[in-house]
C-alpha cells in the first residue's frame, strides 16, 4: 500500500478483502490507536505531568508497578470498554480478566495487552511500548472467562505493538505481513512508513541480559559463548551485542536490521518457580506472530511459541526470537543436549 496512507485507511482498505468483515475489527484497531496516542502523549510529557516513578503497588506477579503502568492500563480499558468491539480484556497489570460493564455492547474479539512494557525504563527516558494480541471471542458467552483466552498464539487474529521512542511507531500484523506506521504529531495520525517488513535470515547481532550468564542452561551458554568468541571462535565471525531491556525496542530493532533476542529460563527464575520472565499471552505470542509474519522465527528453545497450549493467563515462557537461522541454531543446541 502507498507510503503515507493513514492507519484508518489502511485497515479499511484491507478489510474489503476479508469475507464477512463488518467493520468491528477496524473499530477495534482504531480504539487501540487512540489508546496508544494517549499513552504516547503521557510518556512524552513525563515529569511535566507528574507520571514518572512508582505507583506504590504490585501487580499479580509481585512486580512493582510504575505510575505509568497503572495509568496506561486504565487508558486501554477506557478506550475499549464502551465501543462494542471486544467481549473482554486481559492485561499483564490485572489479576484476572476484565469484564465489560453490563450495559456495554459486546464485540466479537478478546484483547490481551501489556499496556506499558519495559516500564523499568520509564524513569530513565528510554524507549518503552504497548503490546497487544487479538483473539476471537467465543460466540456463545456474554462474558468470556479466563479459559476462553487460553488459545495458542497461532489462533491470534492480529498482533502489534506501539513503540514510544524518538518516534512513536505502531507496528502490526493481521496475518498478511507486517506493516509499520509512524505517528505524525502535527495532525495526530499514524501514517504508513514501511510495508511488508522482512527480517534477514542471518545476523551478526544478539540481545540478551548477559549479567545472568552464570544461571543459564548449557545450550544458551554455548550459543552466546560462540558468538562472543567472534572471528576466532567456531562461528568464524564477529557479533555485536545489544540489550535495551525493553522487548518492544528489541523486537523493533530486529524487524529493522535483523538480530536474535533471548530471554531464556535460568536457574534464578527456576528457583523462584518461574518458567521464564516474559509472559506468553501478553509478550511472547504477539511478538512471535509479528516476527514470523516478517519471515523470522520464535521458539521457547524446544517448541514454536505459537504452538504452545496455554495453561493460565499469566504464564511465563522462555523466548528466543528473530533471524530464523540463529533461532534454529539455538533450538538445535537445546535439543542436542
Ligand atoms: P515488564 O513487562 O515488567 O516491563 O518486563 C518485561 C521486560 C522486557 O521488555 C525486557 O525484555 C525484560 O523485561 C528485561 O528484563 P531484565 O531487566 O531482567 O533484563
Ligand atoms: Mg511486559
Amino acid at each position: 500500500m502507498r507510503i503515507g496512507t493513514t492507519l484508518t485507511n489502511y485497515i479499511i482498505q484491507n478489510q474489503r478483502h476479508i469475507a464477512g468483515a463488518t467493520g468491528e475489527f477496524t473499530g477495534l484497531l482504531n480504539d487501540l490507536a487512540v489508546a496508544c496516542k494517549k499513552i504516547a502523549d503521557l510518556v512524552n510529557k513525563g515529569a511535566l505531568v507528574n507520571v514518572l516513578g512508582s505507583a506504590d503497588s504490585e501487580n499479580v506477579q509481585g512486580e512493582q508497578q510504575k505510575k505509568l503502568d497503572v495509568i496506561s492500563n486504565q487508558i486501554m480499558i477506557e478506550a475499549l470498554r464502551h465501543n462494542g468491539h471486544i467481549a473482554a480484556l486481559a492485561s499483564e497489570e490485572m489479576d484476572s480478566v476484565y469484564h465489560l460493564p453490563p450495559e456495554a455492547p459486546r464485540g466479537k474479539y478478546l484483547l490481551l495487552c501489556d499496556p506499558l512494557d519495559g516500564s523499568s525504563n520509564i524513569d530513565v527516558n528510554v524507549s518503552v511500548g504497548t503490546i497487544f494480541s487479538i483473539l476471537k471471542a467465543p460466540e456463545d458467552r456474554t462474558d468470556p472467562n479466563e479459559a476462553d483466552f487460553l488459545l495458542p498464539g497461532a489462533e491470534q487474529v492480529a498482533a502489534g505493538y506501539c513503540l514510544y521512542g524518538p518516534s512513536t511507531m505502531l507496528v502490526m500484523t493481521t496475518g498478511n505481513g507486517v506493516c509499520m506506521f509512524t505517528l505524525d504529531r502535527d495532525f495526530g495520525e499514524f501514517l504508513l512508513t514501511r510495508d511488508q517488513v522482512r527480517i534477514p535470515a542471518q545476523t551478526g547481532e544478539f540481545a540478551i541480559n548477559a549479567s545472568y550468564r552464570r544461571f543459564w542452561e548449557p545450550a544458551v551458554r554455548r550459543y552466546i559463548d560462540e558468538c562472543m568468541a567472534g572471528a576466532d571462535g567456531p562461528r568464524g565471525k564477529n557479533f555485536n551485542m545489544r540489550w535495551v531491556a525493553s522487548m518492544v525496542a528489541e523486537v523493533h530493532r530486529i524487524l529493522t536490521r535483523g538480530g536474535v533476542f533471548l530471554y531464556p529460563c535460568d536457574q534464578r527464575l527456576a528457583a523462584a518457580g518461574k518458567e521464564g520472565k516474559l509472559r506468553l499471552m501478553y509478550e511472547a505470542n504477539p511478538m512471535a506472530m509479528i516476527v514470523e509474519q516478517a519471515g523470522g522465527a520464535a521458539s521457547n528453545g524446544r517448541q514454536r511459541i505459537l504452538d504452545i497450549e496455554p495453561r493460565e493467563i499469566h504464564q511465563r515462557v522462555p523466548v528466543i526470537l528473530g533471524s530464523s537461522e540463529e533461532v534454529e541454531r539455538v533450538v538445535a543446541y537445546h535439543t542436542a543436549g
